[in-house]
């Protein structure tokens, strides 16, 4: 089965520059489905289990990060990727808790790949236009976020696997608040 759920935050910084409406439009018009929706002000326990730090996890930051920032021409000084994923973490901590999200999960086929495509790249400034980090947010950078020791503010979060799918929409939604119902395309899937 092709179908797939996915579990998708506007993050506050998106909340707070008016960009809901424009950020869901683009999750409507590729055709996934909405089944669950809410606004959510983050506490300790829920951010601290969004972002949990583990292994894998750090050493795909510090990867990610280094190689970006040596190709971008700058320095990147840290050795360590335990250390790097844990800074990091402290600061999604800090942003996911800065004011209320939007929650949602979103259903469709190979919905998990063709959101984290629309999304675009973890740092804005690499992402093309065309997708929501780089139409809405392209002039974030690590190095931007790096001096001011806190993370990318990049308007959106979603599930990169299936099995980071099913965790994270655990700890965002009860059971019941997840919909069942039928929209147009359905009926092609
Ligand atoms: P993703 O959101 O594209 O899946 P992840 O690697 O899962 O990116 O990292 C989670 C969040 O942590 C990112 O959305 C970004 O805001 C932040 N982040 C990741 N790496 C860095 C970094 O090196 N500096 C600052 N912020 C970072
Ligand atoms: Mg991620």
């Amino acid at each position: 089965m092709v179908k797939e759920k996915s579990l998708i935050l506007i993050k506050h910084d998106g909340v707070a520059r008016g960009l809901i409406g424009k950020i869901v439009s683009r999750i409507e018009d590729i055709g996934l489905k909405i089944i669950a929706m809410k606004m959510v002000w983050a506490d300790e326990k829920l951010a601290g289990d969004h972002y949990k730090l583990d292994e894998t996890w750090a050493k795909n930051v510090y990867e990610k990060t280094k190689k970006a920032r040596l190709e971008q021409g700058d320095e990147f000084p840290f050795k360590d990727h335990m250390e790097y994923g844990k800074m990091i973490q402290s600061w999604n901590i800090n942003f996911l808790r800065e004011g209320p999200v939007v929650a949602m999960v979103i259903e469709g086929p190979h919905a998990i790949e063709i959101l984290r495509k629309i999304v675009g790249t973890t740092e804005p400034r690499q992402s093309p236009p065309g997708t929501i980090r780089g139409d809405f947010a392209m002039i974030e950078s690590y190095a931007l976020a790096n001096d001011k020791q806190r993370v990318t503010r990049n308007l959106i979060h979603a599930s990169d696997s299936k099995e980071n799918a099913e965790h994270e929409i655990a700890l965002w939604f009860a059971e019941n608040e997840l919909h069942s119902y039928s929209k147009e395309l359905d009926k092609h899937y």
